[in-house]
């Protein structure tokens, strides 16, 4: 597996502004540049027109000194513009996450720290673990949440607290040779199960969350049940049912 060498950064937008800046100044502002490889700004034709503006205004501003730009998704929902994501990226590793704040990009310099310690593992965060947290978060949906991930993390024999969050650093020669299967929102839970099934080794940190202040979720509450089936789906999947072929000049990359 290769060493660390720098990030990509993927931030998928709907109708964020303010958020989306905060994000990546936060990131340029925290992280060593030498590490950030790239930001990738995922958009549809869905995105408003407020969040084309002000991505716009970040490729102009940090243009310059940051590789930014706009990636116009051809594959629908949030899974379809990550799996754009994964296959655009430069860096050695990529970051799932959101533009909404509800992942606080204050944990990409941990993530980056841990990632050059083991650029095997898949560092992912966890809203369970102490230190960590949720704020405003819906409490009917937060008990379904800690029962979700108890029975999940049985049902893998794992001790991950939090296997639903889409906030992680992974190896990006890991994702890149991965048959993805979701389109929407379950893609974030198929990240994590299907490096599980591989074998994968994970490291949680953990992460506060806090509800989003602009917008509103593309994730309706009874689409979370969809999650069990995803669960269920991969918990038998085979490594030649996961992985692509592996081309000859891949080989030496994974
Ligand atoms: N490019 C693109 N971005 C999307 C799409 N759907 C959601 N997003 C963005 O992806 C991020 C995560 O989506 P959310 O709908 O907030 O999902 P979530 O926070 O994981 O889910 P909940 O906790 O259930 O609200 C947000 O920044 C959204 O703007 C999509 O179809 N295309
Ligand atoms: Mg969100």
């Amino acid at each position: 597996m290769k060493p660390f060498k720098n990030v990509t950064l993927l931030l998928p937008v709907m109708d964020e502004t303010y958020s989306l800046t905060e994000t990546v100044e936060t990131i340029i502002n925290t992280c060593d540049k030498a590490d950030l490889a790239e930001f990738i700004i995922l958009m549809c034709e869905r995105t408003s027109p407020d969040s084309r503006a002000v991505a716009q205004e970040l490729v102009e501003r940090y243009g310059k000194d940051y590789s930014i730009y706009i990636h116009d998704q051809t594959l629908p929902f949030v899974g379809g513009a990550m799996r754009e994501g994964f296959i655009l990226a430069k860096g050695s590793h990529v970051v799932l996450m959101s533009s909404d704040l509800e992942t606080d990009p204050n944990v990409i310099k941990d993530f980056i720290r841990l990632a050059k310690e083991h650029p095997d593992h898949i560092i992912t965060a966890s809203r369970w673990r102490e230190g960590g947290g949720f704020e405003g978060y819906n409490k009917i949906k937060l008990v379904c949440n800690l029962i979700f991930e108890r029975v999940i993390a049985l049902f893998y024999f794992v001790d991950l607290t939090d296997i639903t969050y889409a906030f992680r650093i992974f190896p990006s020669a890991l994702m890149k040779r991965i048959k993805w299967e979701e389109l929407k929102h379950p893609l974030f839970l198929e990240t994590a199960l299907k490096p599980l099934r591989l074998g994968v080794k994970f490291i949680e940190i953990p992460a506060h969350w806090s509800a989003r202040t602009e917008g509103v979720s593309q994730n309706s509450f009874f689409e979370n049940f969809k999650y069990f089936r995803t669960a269920w789906h991969n918990r038998f999947l085979i490594r030649d049912k996961i992985l692509r072929k592996k081309k000859k000049k891949d080989a030496e990359n994974c």
